[in-house]
């Protein structure tokens, strides 16, 4: 069984309703959960909201409109919800730990993020999420990316772990292919606890000297430890990016299809830590699913693409964002054997899949 992730003082009076909620969250199929006070009254309730502020400045959010919409609400959740008191954070695996990585990295192959070997995390953990909200009783907000929430800084406050160099949230035994998710209550559940960062923030951080993550990212996408530019993060070009992917990034693009996983991969804690997650819904059903062949993406039409993502967080980016993305990869795998799929996509009726494929076919031709 996985042990809850708890720094709890079992002593204190609220240890009975903690405790329930716990045990609840473990029948749920959380791997972590921590309890976070909201005590600000102001933007202050999240320590980390000043560092949120300064990267949407930078305009490191790229074309994330939503980000940058009312931000002040990612920093005091009493804006959401005026009796919050607690963040209750909780944590899922999506370990999966099934794919060689000779298989991944085929350059004949797009390779998708382990995120999203599965299914959809937000079909899976919303309906938990809400039913652990209700279990505590009063009324709850329950986000998993779905709100104005900076939930890795609420996982930090709650004691799941820390922010790394590559933002992402590490847990120190577990690493970080976790999905997070927050739920707003109108309960006290916690224990008193000093709300400051301590002055060297590196206290916080267990990387110490380690930079791993940012000198393996193949895009450079990492401004500095803890700061990263989405405008470079394959995971945005791939995803979020609705448009045209510049083409200074493209050959740095490998043959990522649908998110990215270098940042993790390379990370000490996830090679060291890793453990397989009890979540059966977020393994692949087989090697194409977590990798699929590039020529066979490159002939699916709207319904078998539908078809073969179905409850998959690649429906996001509609077959016109996977394609496009797989013009990208075929471009870097540089073989003539893509060509004619290529070219027959350039009578396809998405332009912005025809431009992707042109630039493939002239890399492919340079190359020859
Ligand atoms: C927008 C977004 C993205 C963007 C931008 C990512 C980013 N780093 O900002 C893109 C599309 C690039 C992205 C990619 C990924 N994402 Co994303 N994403 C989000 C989303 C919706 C908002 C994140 C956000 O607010 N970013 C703004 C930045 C400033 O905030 P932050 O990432 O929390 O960064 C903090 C640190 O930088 C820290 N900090 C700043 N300065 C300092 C200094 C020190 C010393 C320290 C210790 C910390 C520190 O404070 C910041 C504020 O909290 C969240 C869900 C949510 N609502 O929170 C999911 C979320 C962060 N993503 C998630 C995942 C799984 C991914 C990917 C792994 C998917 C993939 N494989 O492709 C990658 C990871 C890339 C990476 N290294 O971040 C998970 C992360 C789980 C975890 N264990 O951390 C989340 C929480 C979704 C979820 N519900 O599970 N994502």
């Amino acid at each position: 069984m996985n042990l809850p992730m708890l720094a709890a003082d079992t002593t204190t009076p609220k240890s009975t309703l903690k405790a329930n909620i716990i045990a609840r969250a473990l029948e749920l199929g959380f791997d972590l959960i921590g309890f976070a006070p909201i005590l600000g009254e102001k933007e202050d309730a999240v320590l980390r909201y000043p560092a949120f502020l300064k990267w949407l400045a930078q305009g490191y959010h790229a074309e994330m409109g939503y980000l940058a919409r009312e931000p002040s609400k990612r920093g005091n959740p009493r804006l959401v919800l005026p009796q919050a008191q607690t963040a209750i954070v909780v944590g899922v695996s999506y370990d999966t730990l099934a794919v060689p990585m000779t298989i991944l990295t085929d350059p004949s192959r797009g390779r998708i993020a382990r995120y999203a070997w599965g299914a959809d995390y937000h079909d899976v953990i919303t309906p938990r999420l809400r039913k652990l909200g209700e279990f505590v009783g009063r009324e709850s907000r329950a986000y998993v990316d779905t709100g104005p929430v900076l939930e890795r800084a609420w996982a930090e406050q709650a004691g799941l772990g820390f922010v790394g160099k590559n933002t992402c949230l590490i847990h120190r035994t577990r690493g970080s292919y976790f999905f997070l998710g927050v739920i707003f209550v109108g309960e006290a559940i916690y224990d008193p606890l000093p709300l400051t960062i301590p002055k060297s923030q590196k206290a916080l951080c267990g990387c110490g000297g380690c930079t791993r993550c940012l000198t393996s990212c193949p895009t450079q996408a990492f401004v500095s430890p803890y700061v990263l530019n989405a405008n470079r993060c394959i995971s945005y070009l791939t995803i979020e990016l609705k448009g045209t992917i510049p083409h200074e990034m493209r050959p740095l693009m490998g043959n990522w299809l649908f998110g990215c996983d270098v940042c993790q991969d390379i990370c000490p804690y996830v090679r060291r830590y890793s453990t397989p997650s009890a979540e059966k819904s977020f393994y692949p059903v087989d090697v194409d699913r977590a990798a699929p062949k590039l020529l066979d993406i490159l002939s699916w039409d709207r319904p078998t693409f539908n078809a073969r993502f179905k409850n998959t967080p690649l429906l996001r980016a509609k077959r016109r964002g996977i394609l496009r993305n797989a013009c990208v990869a075929a471009g870097n795998w540089g073989h003539p054997a893509a060509l004619p799929a290529l070219m027959q996509l350039l009578n396809d009726d998405e332009v912005l899949i025809h431009e992707h494929a042109q630039w493939a076919i002239e890399r492919i031709k340079s190359q020859e």
